[in-house]
């Protein structure tokens, strides 16, 4: 494929003229791609719209000379591929390993590129230590592993995967996982944990198949963090990690998924683009992905999964810009033209992050939680401190069971929803029932409490939050 050079006729100035024409009668602060030369390369046309154009690496290919010069030519962003990862960062509990991580952040921030990293919390990609573990053993080792690999890359990696690929393939709700057993809430502190450990990185979640807007996980994912911002919990950006195919095609309303959650007060970021196919076909998905994210200001970048399609981890799809020689393919000739058309400029200090007016309203959060705690038993038996996030139309609980003076082996806390309410989900505990008096009894792992020590279960609902004391029975 040659280089070819990219057209800038009097059809595209015209066509620029009238977008910034109307958005400027509309009021909006849009500013198009300087008018100078059209770039050459992926990273410096992104950069004149104040984004990125990014590429996963894997440490092993930087000795590769064909790769590395493409890397060094085309790209200002890098991700790396596996090295990050938990396997990779924690082999063994509390033993941290960043020699193959270092590799490529050092050659990326040696040629000024940005590090995104990837990924603090998965349930995927998890050394065997933690595999087998769970509940309130589990939480801790995330909160160190975050503490300890977010605070050694702190002014080196400037936008974390803090979670990534949290919820299920379909109906909306969370994937099942050791993390998720250990509650609800694992996201949101695996979010306060990174905040703490690096207050200026940029925090996101990230996730695959939440690129079609009418997808339940999209609008799973879009709750999250609507709920996340509502309640102050610490989240900056979504990753679209955009793996495109005949399954999970490019829709046109993937540009409405990206002002959907801008518009929520988070950056979007497209994180593992690829998109399988070949010829103009190709070509043409991705300058839709690229116009789309030039359209939508507070989408800070792209990242390509890979340079050439023999680097793809579905090579057999050809996704890629590159192929298998090096070569630039209709769909990098394509991607160029699209960014140097130009759109929104991204500002390079987003905005404060204001909750939006309109739509959608921010549930609001219920100022004085109701909280609950039976009387202390008399000796043993056991007794039940209740915690509630609530908003409008649904609440989250987190019930504290402390055994007395003698350990308990099994026990059952008992809550009445008010009429109209139902429990969905519920975490470290089995719930019987869901409306009206509902019983959540222990799970295999965390029935036995010892003598003055305490276990936490968790739920989630809709409707308004029960009230009362939740009564407690040991066994
Ligand atoms: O590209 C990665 C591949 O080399 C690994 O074998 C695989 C293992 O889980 O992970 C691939 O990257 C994934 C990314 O970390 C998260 N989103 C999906 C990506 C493709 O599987």
């Amino acid at each position: 494929m040659s280089d070819r050079p990219v057209p800038r006729g009097p059809r595209l100035r015209t066509t620029l003229t009238l977008l910034a024409a109307s958005a400027l009668a509309g009021g909006v602060a849009l500013a198009v791609a300087p008018s100078a030369d059209a770039a050459t390369t992926l990273g410096a046309s992104a950069a004149a719209t104040g984004r990125y154009f990014g590429t996963a690496v894997a440490a092993n290919k930087l000795s590769d000379s064909t790769y590395v010069g493409i890397l060094n030519r085309e790209f200002n962003a890098v991700t790396p591929e596996n090295e990050m990862k938990i396997d990779a960062t924690e082999p063994q509990q509390n033993q941290f390993s960043f020699t193959n991580a270092d590799r490529i952040v050092n050659h990326a921030l040696a040629q000024g590129m940005k590090v995104r990293g990837h990924t603090l919390a998965w349930y995927s990609q998890q050394p065997g230590w933690m595999q087998s573990m769970e509940g309130s053993a589990l939480r801790s080792a995330m909160i160190n592993h975050i503490t300890r690999v977010a605070t050694y890359y702190r002014g080196k990696v400037f936008t974390w995967d803090v979670v990534n690929e949290a919820f299920a393939d379909s109906g909306g709700g969370r994937r099942d996982s050791n993390l998720q057993r250990t509650g609800n809430d694992w996201i949101e502190v695996a979010f306060r944990t990174a905040r703490a450990a690096d207050p200026d990185a940029k925090l996101c979640y990230n996730d695959y198949n939440i690129d079609n807007w009418t997808w339940a996980k999209t609008q799973g994912v879009y709750n999250m963090v609507r709920d996340f911002k509502a309640r102050g919990v610490p989240i900056d950006c979504v990753g679209l990690q955009s793996h495109f195919n005949s399954g999970s095609p490019y829709a046109s309303n993937y540009r409405t998924t990206m002002e959907s959650f801008a518009a929520l007060g988070v950056d979007v970021q497209v994180t593992e683009l690829d998109i399988e196919g070949s010829g103009q076909t190709q070509a043409t998905t991705y300058a839709n992905v690229v116009r789309d994210c030039l359209a939508v200001p507070r989408c800070n970048g792209i990242t390509v999964w890979g340079i050439r399609d023999s680097d793809s981890w579905r090579a057999s799809g050809t996704p890629l810009l590159f192929d298998g020689s090096g070569n630039k393919k209709a769909a990098y000739n394509s991607t160029l033209e699209a960014l140097n058309a130009g759109g929104t400029t991204n500002p390079t200090t987003p905005p404060p992050t204001t909750p939006p007016t309109s739509p959608p309203t921010s549930p609001p959060v219920s100022p004085t939680p109701p909280t609950g705690t039976t009387p202390p038993p008399s000796g043993t038996g056991c007794t039940a401190a209740y915690t509630v996030n609530a908003w409008t139309g649904g609440f989250t609980a987190t019930v504290k069971v402390s055994a007395g003076s003698a350990a308990v082996t099994g026990w059952a806390a008992t809550l009445t929803l008010p009429s109209g309410s139902a429990v969905t989900n519920a975490w470290n505990a089995q719930a019987t029932g869901s409306t009206g008096a509902v019983r959540f009894a222990n799970v295999s792992y965390n029935g036995r409490i010892a003598a003055g020590s305490s276990t936490e279960f968790g739920f989630q609902g809709t409707g308004t939050p029960p009230t009362g004391t939740p009564a407690c029975a040991a066994s």
